[in-house]
Order: structure tokens, then sequence, then C-alpha cells
């Protein structure tokens, strides 16, 4: 049984530019193109949607409906750096993670070991961290069926999740509007509703050949996902590099007792980062990384095929006594460099031919 999380922020665009100036909360706001030169919206604000202002629409409609509408151009290349962050948490939990847009991903949790390899608790830890680091909210829905898990994560929007545990998926499915599957947009929804098909029970009492017949290609993967198959899988979008932890202290730091206690608490934070990704045999090198108060820094790296806690410190003291200069600590990394794994395909054909 497979476990996957649906995350998608919510009015992602909308809630960067709320963060970075919070005086935009109380307004109606809204990110895209100016009205004259026919600019459309990519997204409203929460408050900006209850006068009907929706992504897609002409921002001269949207202006017409809420006229007290803030537009903002938008800036992509800093919402991709938020994005990154985002998958930065993300990876602290599976490195299975298949992006769908910069605000939305799937994760296969499957084999995650955190949290016992609760799954609803994963998407709540995730959330929580995303709210606590970098001060935005997102959406979860948990399910064993990718397109449920996607489904999901809209039914408690926004700040909220959904779980659909294994022995509800398939009263859910009979239940579920055809229009809400993913790839099912307004105009085949409406050809459904013609033929009788509104929910997927209906689907389900139909017959294949006749929806193929109907809906080509589309028909066989409604018959699917109304019993309950979708055996699609996470495909990700990286291997993994480097697992590597970081703190930034509340005060800057002098003493070397103080700069041992932290170190601790950070190796075991690493440790457990390796564990819950599996990645063990895959370190090639450890580092470790310090800023100092006037925001410069330094990485000491050493070849190493397993965690050592001693090396580590052995690296952090050699930083301490020769580049830190008496100057004060500000933030301690620990890291490591990890060989990538072999793809899939190439571990199978050395079987094949071995
Ligand atoms: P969505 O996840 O569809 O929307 P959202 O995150 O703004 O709101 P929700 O809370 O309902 O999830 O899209 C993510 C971002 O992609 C969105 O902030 C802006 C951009 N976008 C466009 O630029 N054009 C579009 O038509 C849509 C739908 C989104
Ligand atoms: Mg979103």
């Amino acid at each position: 049984m497979k476990k996957f999380i649906h995350i998608d922020m919510d009015c992602f665009y909308a809630a960067v530019e709320m963060r970075e100036n919070p005086h935009y909360k109380t307004l109606p706001l809204a990110i895209g193109g100016p009205p004259d030169k026919r600019g459309v919206i990519s997204t409203a604000n929460y408050i900006a949607r209850q006068f009907g202002v929706k992504s897609a629409m002409a921002t001269g409609q949207a202006i017409k409906l809420c006229p007290n509408l803030i537009i903002l151009p938008g800036r992509i290349n800093f919402y991709k750096q938020v994005s990154e962050q985002i998958h930065e948490i993300f990876r602290r939990y599976t490195n299975l993670i298949e992006p769908l847009s910069l605000d939305e991903a799937y994760l296969d949790v499957t084999n995650s070991r955190v949290f016992d390899g609760s799954a609803t608790l994963i998407a709540q830890d995730i959330r929580k961290a995303i709210y606590d680091e970098l001060n935005l909210t997102a959406s979860a829905g948990v399910a064993s069926l990718m397109f449920l898990a996607k489904i999901a994560s809209d039914i408690n929007k926004p700040n909220g999740q959904f779980v659909i545990t294994p022995n509800e998926v398939n009263s859910f499915i009979e239940g579920l509007e055809l229009r809400k599957i993913p790839g099912i947009g307004k105009v085949t929804a409406e050809k459904l509703k013609i033929l009788g098909f509104k929910t997927c029970l209906d689907i389900k009492k139909s017959n294949l050949p006749f929806l193929v017949q109907k809906f080509g290609k589309l028909g066989i993967s409604m018959w699917n996902k109304a019993h309950g198959i979708d055996d699609r899988e996470v495909v990700s979008d990286r291997v993994r590099k480097s697992i590597s932890v970081e703190k930034t202290l509340n005060e800057d730091i002098y003493d070397w007792k103080e700069f041992t206690h932290h170190f601790d608490i950070l190796y075991r934070e690493l440790e457990q980062r390796i564990n819950r990704n599996d990645a063990i045999q895959l370190i090639r090198k450890i580092n470790v990384k310090i800023k100092f108060e006037d925001f410069k820094q330094t990485t000491l790296e050493m070849v190493s095929s397993e965690l050592n806690y001693l090396a580590y410190m052995d690296l952090s003291k050699r930083v301490w006594d020769g580049r830190r200069n008496m100057r004060g600590v500000r933030t301690i990394g620990l890291g490591t460099i990890l060989s990538a794994k072999e793809p899939i395909e190439k571990q199978q054909l050395s079987l094949m031919f071995d």
C-alpha cells in the first residue's frame, strides 16, 4: 500500500507578497498584468476571491468586480526561490517529490520512517515547518492513490488538510464528482453530464467499451479511477546530492563550550536526517560551515564514507582555532555530500547482463 501527500500552497504568489508586505493582508490583492494591456490575473488573495476575483480572469473584469483591488505585477524569480525553500522542507521527509508547479507537489512517503510512517502526521509537520520557517500556509491531501491526494488537498483549503484512509477510498470515490478529477475540465464535465455521468459511481455502473467510444483515452482513465486504479508513480525531479543542517544562533557565540552544545544538537539532527533519507551508504564527504558575526563564512570538508562525530568535531575545532580570529560565530552548519543513487533502469540493466 502506497502513501501519497499532495501539497498545494494557499494563494501562493499573493501569499508571498502579503508576507513581504503585511499591510496587504487586510486588503484585496491580486497578482496580474495591467488592465490596459489586456492583462490577466495569475492569482488573488482570499479577500479578493470574496469579490469573485479568480485566476485567469481578465484584470479589467477583476477591477469591475472589486474596484479597490490592488494589482501587483508579480516577480517570478522570487517565487521560484521560495518554491526551492519549500522543496528543501519536503526533502527532509522523502526524496520522492514530483513538482506539478511552483506551489504544488506530490510526495511519496510510503517508505518514510518519520512519525512511524504516519502520512497524516508527516503532512501536518510539513505544513507546520512551512508556516514556522517560511511564514506561509499550505494545504495537504493524504491518500493511497495520487489523484485522490490531489483532490483531498483542496477539501480543507486554505491552511488545512484532508486524509482519505484506505478503508474510506471506495466510498469516497463513489461519491466523487467527475469534474473534481484532475484533467476533467468544464467542457468535458458538461459532456459527461449530458450523457448522465455525474459521479464516479455513474462511471462504475457504465461499461468500458462505451466510455472508450465516447471519450477515448480519458474513458479508460476515468474507468480506472472509478475502480480505484491509479498506478502512476511519483517521478522525482532530481537525485539528492547533499544533506545538511544548519542553525543561526540567537546570539553570536565566542565560547567553545557553548559551541559544542549547539554542535551536539545539530549533529543529532543531521544523523536523523540521514537516517530518514536512507542515505548512510551514500555519504562521500562531510563538511562544516561556519558563518561569523561579520557574515563571512568558511567551509571545511573532508572525504568520509560515514557520519563521524569526532571527524565533525575535528573540522569544527580547526575552523575555531585557525579561521575564527576572535570573531563571534553566527551560524553553524554540518553537511554531507552524497553520491547519486544509480538510476533504476541502470540497476535493472546490469542485473540483466550479470
Ligand atoms: P494555484 O495553486 O492554482 O493557485 P493558488 O496557490 O494561487 O491558490 P490556491 O489557494 O487556490 O491554491 O496556482 C499556484 C500559483 O500559480 C498561483 O499563485 C499563481 C500561478 N497561477 C497563474 O499564474 N495562472 C493561473 O491561471 C493559475 C491557476 C495559477
Ligand atoms: Mg496553490
